[in-house]
């Protein structure tokens, strides 16, 4: 599975009654609403791989460009001895560029939650990085998981590409940086790809591409409900939209009913109004600045930041809990 989401399929270690669950939970919701982790089945995998090659979509383009015309000073900032941490790896293209400019990786640790691709990457980068041990974990990297014992004595960076901390609302977002910090420990090194507020036309158009595949992708999920759940969601009655809001910097994407309408769901009955939507994912944009201040409340201190104008990736360095995580003092 070719993608770099974090939010991503949720087998084999979610049971499959928490997707019916979720679904539910969020269908009865008002307004109605559904976790963007479910987008992630491997039809809905390949349709972000596909979405990260359209014109418009210019995030994944931004940051490759970002890491390889910065990869040397990059890599200055990485530690003798140690290991690179992936959060919610994918393919391993973006961490190539770090593996080829950092001679001082010893360990690369892809972390996520789909196995199958791991496991045939890991074997072509350890042909492509002959000095390079690779050992992928199979977990939810927003949870806590056991690092590979052998990179005790490694110093640890992490890196979280692609800007899926944008799918996070904000306090989930410093509640994964805090995580972040404790799973790397002090004083560790935290590359963060993260998408930049900019013109909202620009914005509006990369999350409504001509060709229409991020609809394919929003309507996807309803499709995933149909072959999982047998429900009968009528796709073409269904339409993608996704506007920007400006007082919240993010992009909202929703499901709308084009129709008044009834759908069955492992037996239950969900009401649709005409125009009636499911708000299916926020994508939250930052500023330099703002992104910098949100770090530094999880107790990142930022380093450096590269960017293109259109996109940011950001050194950070762990300080230890933030005042509002820290315990207090008897
Ligand atoms: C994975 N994530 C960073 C993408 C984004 O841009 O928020 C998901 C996406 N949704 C629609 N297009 C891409």
């Amino acid at each position: 599975m070719n993608v770099q989401a974090a939010l991503r399929e949720p087998q084999p270690l979610e049971p499959p009654e928490s997707f019916a669950a979720d679904i539910l939970a969020g269908l009865t919701a008002k307004p109605k609403q559904l976790p963007p982790k479910y987008f992630y089945d491997s039809i809905g995998s390949a349709l972000f791989e596909r979405i990260t090659q359209l014109p418009e979509y210019y995030p994944t383009r931004s940051e490759l460009s970002i890491l390889e015309a910065n990869a040397p000073a990059i890599a200055s900032l990485f530690p003798p001895h140690c290991a690179l941490i992936e959060f919610g790896a994918g393919s391993s293209r973006k961490a190539r560029i770090l593996l080829g400019a950092a001679a001082t990786v010893e360990v690369y640790v892809p972390v996520d939650i789909s196995g199958d691709f791991l496991q045939k990457d890991a074997a072509q980068l350890r042909r492509d990085f002959l000095h390079l041990a690779v050992h992928p974990l199979v977990a939810d990297f927003t949870k806590a998981f056991e690092m590979p014992p052998g990179i005790a004595p490694l110093a640890r960076v992490g890196f979280f590409p692609g800007s899926t901390i944008g799918n996070f609302e904000p306090h989930e977002a410093a509640k994964f940086l805090r995580h972040a910090g404790t799973m790397l420990g002090f004083g560790s090194l935290l590359l963060i790809g993260v998408d930049l507020i900019k013109d909202q036309k620009a914005l509006f158009r990369a999350y409504n591409d001509a060709e229409g595949v991020t609809a394919q992708f929003n309507l996807n999920l309803l499709a995933r409900i149909n072959r999982e759940l047998g429900a009968n969601f009528n796709l073409d009655a269904f339409e993608h939209h996704a506007c920007y809001n400006g007082e919240r910097n993010r992009i909202e994407m929703y499901l709308a009913s084009t129709k008044r309408q009834k759908v069955r769901i492992n037996g239950t009955t969900i009401d649709f109004r005409a125009g009636e939507t499911i708000h299916t994912e926020n994508s939250y944009k930052y500023t330099i600045e703002s992104f910098q201040a949100l770090a530094r409340g999880s107790g990142w201190s930022p380093q450096k930041a590269w960017t293109d104008g259109l996109f940011a990736v950001h050194a950070l360095t762990f300080e230890g809990a933030s005042k509002e995580g820290a315990p207090k003092d008897k």
